[in-house]
């Protein structure tokens, strides 16, 4: 996602980052960059016109000019800026002191409504272990019903559905006594969503919205039609007050500009993200990290949080500990590769570590096979060479070789490229941003 807009943000800001002193000139030729590639983005062109001015005034009044190290200044003002576009600190869903917590989903016909509610009951339930309900309120598609069931029990949710037959906001109404009677924590209600804003569809809303009186309202916008998004968000807004937005379809060639826009425009922020059809690809949104996500500084924090997932907590702990002082292993090493492969593709995962983004990405194929073969090798190795690769010598690496069915050459490169991991990894450990172009050439 954004892959265009921040290669180019990226470019403008490491021309900046790499001169010695910066004049006005400079500063304005950055700012013209920016403001291209936002517009490119499809960004709101007021939204972008703020933008830039903000970022220029600051530039300007905080003195950067003819410093030391000025570029470095503008990176932080820019990566400040596009947090606070976004929304600024991340928001979420406030629980109801007295449950169930209810949500209700909003939004246009195909905006992603009905996976979004499954993806939500999902998240609820893995992040904060609710047991969810989710109500089938769209009685206008029959298949609408036989989705949300699916994907919903899926998600581990319970679903609420009394077929195609009766009144929407009678099911919302039942559905909401059944989660108080069954004591479920949060309950989620889908709507019908039409091809375009129209007065029933609002007064259906609204219906619903007084027999159930939600905790919060959610609108779900599909990022991919960009602009629209954006103008549907706003026409919500004065329809229906919501108290969210759910940007979806951020994969795919979304641009990104709505997601950039729809908080300056409407006021209301981004709360979740939906990244793709599996019921996975969802996550709370957070300006922050998608900011430097944006500007190459990689998704640092994301990328723990995906981890703490998989690892327990006592282990990612021994595995700081063993990265500050520089005692990881290729044992660490294989363990890691096992966790990592279990998080998905490991192209998704490169994506969010620093440096590795956009331009570095692009046209970057990880080779699973490669992964397996990696893997082969660590294997065919006895736990005292992997704890040691120093060891890996003469006849050490022709054993391994062949008890991995590759050969020395394979052998060789690994020990090389794990040794270069490390230095990575104990720069990562200590919080510092690790030199990559360096490390990539020492790799050639
Ligand atoms: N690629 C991608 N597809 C999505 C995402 N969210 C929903 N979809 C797809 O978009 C289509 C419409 O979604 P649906 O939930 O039925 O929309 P609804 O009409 O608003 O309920 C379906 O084919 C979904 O699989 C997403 O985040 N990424
Ligand atoms: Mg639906």
């Amino acid at each position: 996602m954004f892959d265009a807009l921040a290669e180019k943000l990226q470019e403008t800001l490491s021309d900046v980052r790499g001169r010695g002193t910066l004049t006005e000139d400079d500063v304005n030729k950055a700012m013209r960059e920016i403001r291209l590639a936002l517009l490119e983005a499809d960004v709101n062109f007021k939204v972008v016109k703020q933008f830039t001015q903000t970022v220029k005034e600051r530039c300007l009044g905080a003195g950067v000019l003819g410093q030391l190290n000025p570029g470095q200044q503008v990176v932080k003002i820019v990566n400040e800026e596009l947090t606070a576009l976004m929304g600024g600190s991340s928001a979420g869903i406030t629980f109801s002191p007295r449950p169930p917590t209810v949500v209700l989903m909003a939004g246009l016909q195909g905006s992603g409504k009905t996976t979004a509610t499954a993806k939500l009951a999902r998240h609820l339930k893995e992040a904060h272990g609710s047991s969810v309900a989710v109500a089938a309120c769209d009685v206008y598609r029959p298949a609408a019903v036989e989705q949300l069931v699916k994907v919903g029990t899926q998600a581990g949710a319970a679903v609420y559905e009394q077929g195609t037959d009766k009144d929407p906001v009678d099911i919302a109404r039942w559905a909401l006594d059944r989660a108080k009677t069954e004591g479920k924590d949060v309950l989620i209600v889908d709507t019908s969503g039409r091809l375009h804003i129209d007065e029933r569809l609002m007064q259906e809303l609204k219906d619903i919205r007084k027999a159930v009186k939600p905790h919060a309202i959610l609108l779900v916008v599909d990022a991919m039609t960009g602009q629209d998004a954006v103008n549907v968000s706003e026409q919500f807004a004065e329809a229906v007050d919501f108290d969210g937005v759910v940007m979806s379809k951020l994969d795919g060639d979304a641009r990104g500009g709505a997601a950039l826009s729809v908080k300056a425009v409407t006021g209301k922020p981004i709360l979740f993200a939906s990244v793709g059809e599996k019921l996975d690809q969802f996550e709370p949104f957070h300006p922050d990290r998608m900011a430097q996500r944006i500007l190459g500084m990689g998704d640092v924090l994301s990328l723990i949080e995906k981890a703490e997932q998989q690892f327990d907590e006592d282990e990612a702990k021994e595995l700081e500990r063993k990265l500050r002082r520089d005692e990881f292993t290729l044992e660490d090493f294989l363990k890691q590769l096992r966790q990592i492969r279990k998080m998905g593709p490991l192209a998704s995962i490169l994506g969010m570590m620093p440096g590795f983004a956009a331009a570095q990405m692009k046209g970057v194929k990880v080779d699973e096979k490669e992964l397996d073969r990696i893997q082969a090798i660590i294997l065919a190795m006895t736990p005292e060479e992997r704890r040691r690769p120093e060891l890996i010598k003469g006849s050490r690496r022709l054993r391994i070789a062949k008890g991995s069915g590759t050969n020395v050459q394979a052998v060789n490169q690994l020990v090389k490229q794990f040794g270069q991991m490390r230095k990575l990894m104990k720069q990562i450990g200590r919080g510092k941003m690790p030199d990559l172009q360096a490390l990539m050439r020492q790799a050639r």
